[in-house]
């Protein structure tokens, strides 16, 4: 880093949430993945459909009279180099949301898993313009919130808040082939919060119980990958409901999105069996104890200065989830 840039990083001052609501609800949404540019398997025009499922989330954020504030589980844009203009509308719909909007941050939202790169990134314009609030801790009603940014492995902290508490991070939970973004499972129990809300993963799963605390990852908001569980699966948001004494009540709200049929090429659709056999020859030689880690992944990519090549390596470490 030059001198300039860190003169400028430490300029830069984008304070952290701490904040107090009344009892009401809050909307949760995963992964959002923004992009102006679609994904190479997808022949609609992903930059709108994705806008469009923002603006339903505003309109349910406006249905519902208690409505206090949006909780985004990070990952808003899914390339740090969005043109302006994309970033503008971005910005004018989170604002009409007319409720405060929260995030972590994820992996896509800084560069070489760096928070001091966040200066760099359109995630950075929106919050030091109030767009987007950076979540620190957050609380409403009876329930104690605290957001963990993305980390090679996230660790929870234990709380002294009385009530419920819920941590907010960016991890996968037991992800057995992934090297990168997991969670701590000891430090679950031993920090003992009643709900973990994860981000990172982008297949939604049914709660889980470890110890006291409900695991719940709604998955993402988007479908950028042809991966089987993007064939089929509802698109969701979660509203959360907390009042003075009670327990937190969460329901999943199915968002109207477009069939995979019509969002997926079907070129990638009828691929997807050559992706597979690799995918399954890969996840047999690891079961071999071959160590095929992220680090020898890149290495190989870096064998070759072919653009094409290197998205190929990018797309079969997301396809075992490698990366995300
Ligand atoms: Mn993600």
């Amino acid at each position: 880093m030059s001198d300039r840039e860190r003169y400028l990083r430490d300029f830069l001052n984008l304070p952290k949430s701490n904040d107090t609501y009344s009892s009401g609800s809050f909307l949760v949404v995963g992964d959002p993945h923004l992009a102006s540019k679609n994904p190479r398997s997808r022949k609609d025009q992903y930059s709108i459909t994705v806008l469009d499922k923002l603006r339903q989330i505003g309109q349910i954020v406006k249905e519902t009279e208690d409505m206090r504030f949006v909780l985004l589980l990070g990952d808003l844009f899914h390339l740090k180099d969005q043109p302006h203009y994309y970033t503008s509308v971005v910005a004018q719909i989170l604002r009409k949301m007319g409720v405060p909007v929260y995030t972590i941050i994820g992996n896509h939202d800084i560069y070489w898993d760096r928070i001091d790169s966040i200066g760099k990134t359109p995630v950075s314009i929106l919050m030091a313009s109030g767009v987007l609030k950076w979540l620190d801790v957050i609380k409403i009603g009876n329930l104690f919130i605290r957001g963990y940014d993305y980390q090679r492995i996230v660790t929870l902290n234990p709380e002294s808040h009385s009530g419920t508490t819920m941590a907010v991070a960016h991890a996968f939970y037991r992800f057995e082939h992934s090297v990168d973004g997991t969670i701590d499972e000891q430090s679950i129990e031993d920090a003992g919060y009643d709900y973990l809300l994860l981000g990172h993963d982008h297949m939604p799963y049914s709660p889980l119980q470890r110890g006291k605390t409900s695991i719940l990852r709604p998955g993402s908001l988007t479908r950028g990958t042809i991966h089987d569980y993007n064939m089929t699966r509802d698109v969701q948001v979660y509203v959360m409901h907390v009042d003075d004494t009670g327990p937190l009540m969460y329901r999943p709200h199915i968002l109207n999105v477009q069939p995979a049929s019509d969002i997926f090429k079907e070129a990638s659709l009828s691929g997807r069996d050559v992706r597979k056999s690799v995918s399954e020859f890969v996840k047999k030689m690891q079961e071999q104890k071959e160590a095929v880690s992220q680090d020898i992944m890149e290495a190989l990519c870096k064998l070759t200065d072919e653009a094409e090549v290197l998205r190929f390596c990018e797309e079969y470490l997301r396809e075992f989830s490698l990366i995300v």
